[in-house]
């Protein structure tokens, strides 16, 4: 027990120090994207929020001419995905953007998304500001719920 109590602090103070970012109560965690040889790719995290409701309302990156915020949905027996104004962060609550549902689109890479590599991006939420964070690209077969 003491081992496994080890390892998830840990883990914990890893992610503090490489995926979390933090602002009036909203927390940015574990962004990830996929390697991708297309135009376009999606990234992935989780947003929580300790203090009062807010909004996604948009984000950019340096390696891409824009970010969109998506979500997939199934139609049928078919996946889309839209365009969507905002994200609402809901008091003392958590979204999580994940393969087959919220995701930011990458649109207009300047270059492939590589595995291994990371790919910078800034969150603006109607309250807390503009949050920065680093997502980790991962391998092209990592879970997909979704088609882009
Ligand atoms: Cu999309």
């Amino acid at each position: 027990m003491v081992s496994l109590t080890r390892s998830v602090l840990f883990c914990l103070v890893l992610l503090g120090w490489t995926a979390a970012a933090a602002a009036d109560g909203i927390v940015v965690e574990h962004p990830w994207s996929r390697a991708s040889a297309a135009a376009t790719g999606a990234i992935f995290l989780s947003i929580s929020n300790s203090g009062g409701a807010d909004r996604l309302i948009g984000a950019s990156s340096p390696a891409a001419a824009e970010v969109q915020l998506h979500v997939s949905e199934a139609d049928g027996d078919i996946m889309r995905m839209r365009r969507v104004d905002g994200v609402d962060i809901p008091a003392h609550g958590a979204v999580v953007f994940q393969p087959g549902g919220y995701h930011l689109m990458l649109i207009g890479l300047k270059e492939p998304l590589k595995a291994g590599t990371t790919v910078a991006v800034t969150l603006d939420f109607a309250k807390a500001g503009k949050i920065a964070v680093t997502a980790a690209v991962e391998k092209p077969g990592a879970p997909h719920g979704g088609s882009h």
